[in-house]
């Protein structure tokens, strides 16, 4: 930075930020019951994580087999279709940089006995059957995931002012 500048050089979104990637993020009914919605979307925002996409949703059996589709024959199959239909759920879609990898590591394991405290699930679980959050695994998972939850239109891409200390 010049001795006269007094902000740092604004550059352009797409020279800010490589590897720019969406994901889908689920706070599964049993995070929405305990009043978890806040806290765990502020983890995101607060790591600087843009959200493109929100809403409140009430799972079908259908869908949710759609979403689950890979674990399909999985001995807690069942179990976990009638968990994500069991009450609403809020959908997200976040977007930043490497944010698939980012949030799944701030999910923390799926069994909550495995994951580090600091993470949602080693802050907030304790049972791998209701481990409260949902996050693409990869980017041919997200690709699968997001239009279940989301329609284009429903996806709203913003910069938002606090990208520029990003
Ligand atoms: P992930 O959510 O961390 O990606 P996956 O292996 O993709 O974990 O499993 C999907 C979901 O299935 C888990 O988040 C959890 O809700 C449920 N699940 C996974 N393993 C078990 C299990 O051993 N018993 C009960 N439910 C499980
Ligand atoms: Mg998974």
């Amino acid at each position: 930075m010049s001795a006269t500048q007094t902000q740092p050089n604004i550059k352009s979104r797409d020279q800010r930020f490589t590897n720019l990637q969406r994901t889908l993020v689920l706070i599964k009914p049993d995070a929405v019951q305990r009043g978890l919605v806040g806290q765990i979307v502020g983890r995101f925002e607060a790591r600087g994580i843009n959200l493109v996409g929100l809403k409140l949703v009430q799972l079908d059996a259908q869908k949710a087999a759609k979403l689950y589709e890979p674990h399909v024959g999985r001995p807690f199959y069942e179990g976990l279709v009638s968990y994500m239909t069991s009450g609403p759920i809020v959908a997200l879609c976040l977007e930043g940089v490497d944010t698939i990898t980012v949030v799944r590591k701030m999910m923390g394991a799926t069994k909550p006995s495995e994951a580090e405290p600091g993470t949602i699930r080693g802050d907030f679980a304790q049972r791998v059957d209701f481990n409260i959050v949902h996050g693409s695994d990869a980017p041919e998972s997200a690709a699968r995931e997001l239009p279940i939850f989301f329609s284009n239109e429903e996806l709203v891409s913003h910069d938002p002012s606090y990208t520029f200390f990003l």
